[in-house]
């Protein structure tokens, strides 16, 4: 009798103490393609936030999950219990400085879709990288613009015919790795969905990171671009090649590697590009203060210095 309490105080203390992927689980039903990349990237994250749980490295309740919209974004109906808020398109990176600022104790992790984030919103990423905002911005880069039903975005491959260019779409693609390398981001890399404990491996140092991390996750949109088997055949881990993270120019010689033409590449490198330390934006801004503590800006006088 005696044993059998023991055993369940210690099995109550270990669910207690450990959290489980189910924790994360919700009632809402998926609505994705069967063989969607975005489920990949739904279970790498959840896997990330639970060993980063377990690990003692960030607590479940300050876990802040932001999506744009498409149909990436649904990601944030299907994370539970974690605090979420879905943005505008192509608006992540703006209400995530806004929480971070509100309270830096927050582990803010943005889902944004690649029209939602290169296209639409790309002032967004850009100034949120240049400042260097401690947020994780995740990009489920499908090369289309999927929920709208698959017109050509900005890393879709030259001549690609979609719904909105039957002819083939008369430009190069953008390199994102390359454009936030420039940006100033200082935690760059790129993910695939076909290969999830690789992806975990990304969210968890993109969380851990202090500072604006960003993982392009190359995820195949099964029903309108199927891109799996390309992918599969070209991918090859950086970290395992012995790249230099700390090194600039050797992440943009990396980064050009792949240029999204998809006709010219045989390999494509995933993983840390780049990854340095440098002070955070609202570190910058807060100076260990709150935002609410500190002082308040004087408009009159300002405007009053423009008459
Ligand atoms: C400001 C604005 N412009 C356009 C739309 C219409 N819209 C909704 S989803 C979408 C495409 C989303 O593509 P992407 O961000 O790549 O996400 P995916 O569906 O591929 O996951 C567009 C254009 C919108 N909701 N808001
Ligand atoms: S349309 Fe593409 S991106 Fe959207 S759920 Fe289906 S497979 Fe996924
Ligand atoms: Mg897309």
């Amino acid at each position: 009798m005696k044993i059998n309490l023991y055993i369940s105080l210690f099995l109550q203390y270990f669910l207690v103490l450990f959290m489980d992927i189910k924790e994360f689980s919700t009632y809402a039903k998926h609505t994705w393609c069967p063989g969607c990349g975005n489920f990949a990237i739904e279970l790498a994250a959840k896997q990330a936030f639970v060993e980063l749980i377990n690990e003692g490295k960030i607590k479940k309740e300050n876990i802040v999950i932001l999506s744009g919209i498409g149909c990436h974004a649904k990601i944030s109906d299907y994370i539970n219990n974690a605090n979420s808020f879905y943005s505008l398109h192509g608006r992540v990176p703006a209400p995530a400085t806004g929480i971070k600022l509100a309270n830096p104790e927050l582990v803010v992790v943005g889902f944004a879709g690649d029209g939602d984030a290169y296209g639409e919103g790309l002032e967004h990423l850009i100034f949120a990288a240049k400042r260097n905002t401690d947020i994780t911005m995740i990009i489920h880069n499908n090369r289309l613009y999927a929920l709208t039903t698959g017109q050509f975005a900005p890393t879709s491959p030259a001549n690609f015919p979609s719904r909105s260019t039957p002819k083939g779409a008369p430009e190069d693609p953008l390199n994102p790795i390359e454009l936030m390398l420039a940006s100033g981001a200082t935690f760059v890399a790129r993910g695939f969905s076909g290969n999830i404990q690789h992806l975990k491996f990304l969210i968890k140092e993109a969380v851990m990171h202090k500072g604006f991390a960003i993982i392009d996750v190359l995820q195949p949109c099964i029903t309108l671009f199927n891109s799996y088997d390309f992918y599969r055949e070209r991918v090859y881990d950086l970290q395992e090649e012995g790249h230099d993270t700390s090194d600039f120019e050797a992440a943009m010689k990396k980064a050009r590697e792949w240029n999204y033409t998809d006709g010219e590449s045989k390999k494509i490198p995933i993983g840390i590009f780049y990854k340095v330390e440098k002070p955070c934006f609202e570190e910058r801004v807060l100076r260990g203060k709150k935002l609410c503590e500190l002082e308040e800006p004087k408009i009159k006088e300002v405007l009053q210095g423009h008459v």
